[in-house]
């Protein structure tokens, strides 16, 4: 376990990979000179991350050292008692924990701490660009202005080629389980900001809030030029898959894993070439899936899907992308030609510009 506490006033510490534990920087996909392991770890291949809320990154010891420099009592004693509470029995269980601790995030400093944090540890995991969500009506809804939480984040992200070897893009997610008019109401803050946001996206609780609620919020981002992406399929049925495509014009699926259950869906998201952000353990940690070794992955790639792998909330659902990747291999025995399969179909449905997918691509031998 990592000593406590980190050294604050501007945090960049980030959680260590569990697979290389003495990697700290970003580079650290330079092999080790001495001592090899003992069994060669697969290559780290270049992906790119498509799934991501950055408030899920937030690991438990920034939410305590976040918590101790805005003097807030946190409803933990310690990092154990934190702890104890990831054990989660459906999505609404994750997503309870997962707004209270985003009480730790007050100022843009805080913000933009959190998103170096993951940079620092996507680097890591290989990931080459990212394309991050951030929930505003989460923060705005406590008093935390649009401007504290948007320009914390994005000031992070501005340099995050330059610093990480990561191009970023942001994405507003907006809460399925509040109005639309409260969506619109702050979709419209953000154009009128000029908010660098590629896109929107649609999160938290899924069942009893579909895609036909957002109708309007989604045509809005059309007409603003604006991306768009849906969580659908999660522990919804398949039907708000369908729902998401043709109502919302959605360019991509999050998650999207129920679509199992419909084959004239799963040929349709063939056909056209449908990405869904697939996020392996968070899928286990939720209990959408029984365990690793029953996730529908292998049966999605066999069927021709456009899959990539994800981390979801990385610090809520025990990994980043690498680590996902590892127990992918070690749990299902995915093989080398699927991994660089699921890396190809990241960096082709991410909406990186042309120019940087040939570069990953090139770099992952599929120019
Ligand atoms: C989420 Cl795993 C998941 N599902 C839906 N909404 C979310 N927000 C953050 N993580
Ligand atoms: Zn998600």
């Amino acid at each position: 376990m990592r000593a406590y506490p980190y050294r604050m006033e501007t945090y960049d510490g980030a959680p260590e990979p569990s697979t290389e534990p003495d990697a700290e920087q970003p580079d650290a996909a330079q092999p080790a000179a001495e001592e090899p392991a003992a069994e060669e770890p697969s290559k780290l291949l270049p992906v790119a991350e498509l799934h991501l809320h950055i408030e899920g990154t937030l690991e438990p010891e920034l939410i305590f050292a976040l918590a101790e420099r805005n003097g807030i009592q946190l409803p933990y004693a310690d990092l154990d008692e934190l702890r104890a509470r990831y054990e989660f029995t459906d999505l609404q269980s994750f997503l309870d924990l997962y707004y209270a601790n985003m009480a730790v995030l007050q100022t843009e400093q805080d913000f933009a701490d959190m998103t170096r944090a993951y940079l620092v540890r996507a680097a890591v995991a290989g990931v080459r660009h990212a394309e991050i969500m951030v929930d505003p009506q989460a923060h705005v809804s406590r008093g935390v202005p649009l401007e504290t939480c948007v320009n914390g984040v994005a000031s992070v992200l501005a340099n995050s080629l330059e610093e990480f070897g990561i191009s970023t893009l942001l994405i507003a997610a907006f809460l399925r389980d509040l109005s639309e008019e409260s969506a619109l109401e702050v979709l419209e803050q953000l154009l009128a900001m000029n908010a660098p946001i590629a896109g929107i996206g649609l999160d938290s609780a899924e069942v009893g809030n579909p895609p036909a609620k957002f109708e309007r919020l989604f045509a809005r981002a059309k007409e603003a030029g604006l991306r768009r992406i849906a969580h659908a399929g999660e522990e919804g049925p398949p039907s708000y898959i369908i729902d998401a495509l043709e109502l919302l014009d959605v360019e991509r699926i999050d998650h999207g894993i129920r679509c199992m259950e419909d084959p004239e869906l799963v040929e349709h998201l063939v056909e056209e070439r449908v990405p869904l952000t697939v996020c392996p353990l968070s899928n286990v940690r939720l209990r959408t899936v029984d365990t690793l070794a029953d996730h529908p992955l292998p049966a999605m790639l066999a069927a021709g899907l456009n899959v990539s792998v994800n981390s979801d909330d990385p610090a809520y659902f025990g990994g980043y992308v690498d680590d996902n990747f590892v127990q992918l291999e070690t749990v299902l025995g995915l093989s080398e030609f699927d991994r660089v399969r699921l890396a190809s179909n990241s960096i082709r449905s991410s909406f990186a510009d042309e120019d940087r997918k040939a570069e990953l691509l090139a770099e992952l031998g599929h120019s």
